[in-house]
């Protein structure tokens, strides 16, 4: 059998591929409760095909999963999103999307291994979703940002009232994105890559 041009077949795509000149990788982890955009914004900012676990939700999760607001919704992960974004010529971010439902949450041990960061990704219409996400993160201890997805009809809070909504710290850093559009998503992890240096600049005092 010939096999020849295999590679060309299955081989990565070119532009699959790490450029010569990153020099440092990062870990960040998009957590989120079920259905705030985790998925979405991880394919929109990857820049290599992403990695998606996504089944289609059936009849069985009728009365398990709230699909109040995002009654469009056909998909779930039930694993994990993978993608990957070169935010400068050296930096890459390696971006681990976790399942939102419950039920699957007991793989976040793994998909947290050698984080650097989170995004926290909330719906302002269902803040209520996220209220889990937040303790859970930080009991673990690793820094995050918050991005609020803004759905139609989210309604505007000031950055303030969501702050106290969810009860974070005031050095947590909060920014509103459209999880669908490349742009705003990069904004999001330069946010957080930003708020990374600050704290290791200045850790906060315990
Ligand atoms: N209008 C609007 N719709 C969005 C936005 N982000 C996501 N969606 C839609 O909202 C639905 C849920 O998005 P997903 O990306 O699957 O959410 P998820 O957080 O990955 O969901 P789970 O993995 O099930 O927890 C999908 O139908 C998206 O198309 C957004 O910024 N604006
Ligand atoms: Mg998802």
């Amino acid at each position: 059998m010939d096999f020849s041009g295999s590679d060309a077949v299955l081989g990565p795509a070119n532009e699959d591929l790490l450029p010569d000149s990153a020099t440092a990788a990062v870990k960040v982890v998009v957590v989120g409760g079920f259905g705030v955009g985790k998925t979405t914004l991880v394919g929109a900012v990857s820049e290599i095909r992403p990695l998606t676990t996504e089944e289609t939700m059936t009849q069985a999760g009728a009365g398990v999963d709230d699909l109040a607001g995002i009654e469009r919704k056909s998909e779930t992960t039930v694993a994990m999103d993978f993608g990957r974004i070169s935010i400068s010529d050296e930096l890459v971010l390696y971006l681990f999307g976790t399942p939102g439902q419950e039920r699957f949450w007991f793989l976040w041990n793994g998909l947290f291994e050698g984080a650097l960061g989170a995004v926290v990704l909330v719906d302002t219409r269902r803040l209520e979703v996220s209220f889990d996400v937040i303790g859970r993160l930080e009991d673990r201890g690793v820094p995050f940002v918050v991005a609020a997805n803004v759905f139609p009809g989210s309604p505007a809070h000031p950055d303030q009232e969501l702050r106290t909504a969810l009860d974070l710290p005031p050095e947590v850093p909060i920014v509103a994105c459209d999880a669908r559009i490349r742009e705003s998503g990069r904004d999001v992890l330069l946010a957080l890559m930003h708020y990374l240096y600050d704290l290791a600049e200045a850790p906060p005092a315990r």
